[in-house]
């Protein structure tokens, strides 16, 4: 499946980012915890060239929970401080101004000892389409400033967010990258949600999520629709995936005429569910597989 990921609204938007680099004290980069390492935007080292910079992995309440400590411990390893946050909740959220202040406190102390008030943080937010950028700006600020919404390509332009007294916010829109050289990775952002709906093959997504299923979280996956097949054997082997797909189909009454399965409205359903988090906690990826 080949994907057009790469409008001309995302060079804008990277071209706006570096245009607002000079004002910026920190970056504040979020990650999705359920793929954290495909959520990885590889342009944004390049794009930052050496800011200060938080790691967010955010919605945790997707994730699994032990795989997300695996990559803490990962991001820590590689010299970066992190935060596992649900931003739609505010799971710790509130830790995150501690960090941004840990972060800054040299330059911080600079500025007492030369008589400077230190002016308010600016931290700019950037992130995949539809990791929550906009939301943790918000939980931050206490209130609804920015837009938000269960899709990606949400937030158009740029946004100064005040958050209290002593941070302001730079609210972005997400950006991916114009070519992903993994297929797997551009297929686990679709599956995610980072990826328009518009431009991709439903049916091919939830293939490969249903596939992914089968493969790390088969007993939930089964449980949740009432499944009475049995695992595929060969997860190589399509026709093996898609008596999966047609057993889930059939379970929610996806029918046609003859009894054929609609596998685009089975498609609709697995990929709704997953994303709402209604199959369990679910993580993609794990810092053990790249060994
Ligand atoms: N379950 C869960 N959902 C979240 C979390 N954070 C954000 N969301 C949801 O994810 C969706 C996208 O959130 P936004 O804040 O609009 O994402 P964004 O990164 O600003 O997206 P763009 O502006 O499109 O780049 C919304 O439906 C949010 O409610 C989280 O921690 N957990
Ligand atoms: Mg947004």
């Amino acid at each position: 499946m080949t994907i057009q990921w790469f409008p001309g609204h995302m060079t804008r938007a990277r071209r706006e980012i570096e245009a607002k680099l000079k004002l910026i004290d920190i970056a504040i980069e979020l990650l999705d915890a359920r793929v954290p390492l495909s959520s990885r935007n590889p342009m944004v080292d390049d794009i930052l060239k050496g800011k200060p910079r938080l790691i967010l992995l955010n919605k945790t309440d997707l994730a699994d929970t032990r795989t997300t400590e695996k990559w803490m411990a990962y991001f820590a390893g590689l010299g970066y401080t992190s935060l596992a946050i649900d931003a739609s909740t505010g799971t710790r959220v509130n830790e995150i101004p501690v960090k941004v202040k840990q972060l800054l406190h040299e330059k911080i102390e600079r500025q007492l000892a030369k008589g400077i008030t230190p002016r308010a943080v600016r931290g700019l937010i950037v992130g995949i389409p539809n990791v929550g950028k906009s939301t943790l700006i918000n939980r931050l600020a206490g209130r609804a400033i920015a837009a938000t919404g269960d899709r990606p390509g949400v937030t158009k332009g740029q946004q100064w967010i005040k958050v209290g007294t002593e941070m302001e916010l730079l609210d972005t829109p997400g950006i991916l990258w114009p070519k992903f050289e993994d297929q797997l990775v551009g297929m686990k952002l679709a599956m995610t949600g980072a990826i328009r709906e518009q431009v991709l093959n439903i049916e091919d997504v939830a293939f490969f999520a249903v596939k992914e299923l089968s493969k790390r979280y088969w007993d939930t996956m089964s449980e949740r629709f009432n499944l009475t097949t049995e695992p595929p054997k060969d997860l190589d082997d399509a026709d093996e995936v898609v008596r999966v797909m047609e057993d889930i189909g059939r379970k929610r009454g996806c029918l046609v005429s003859g009894g054929r399965v609609d596998l685009e409205k089975a498609s609709g359903i697995i990929l709704r569910e997953l994303r709402a988090g209604n199959l369990g906690r679910i993580t993609l990826e794990s810092p053990e597989d790249m060994m």
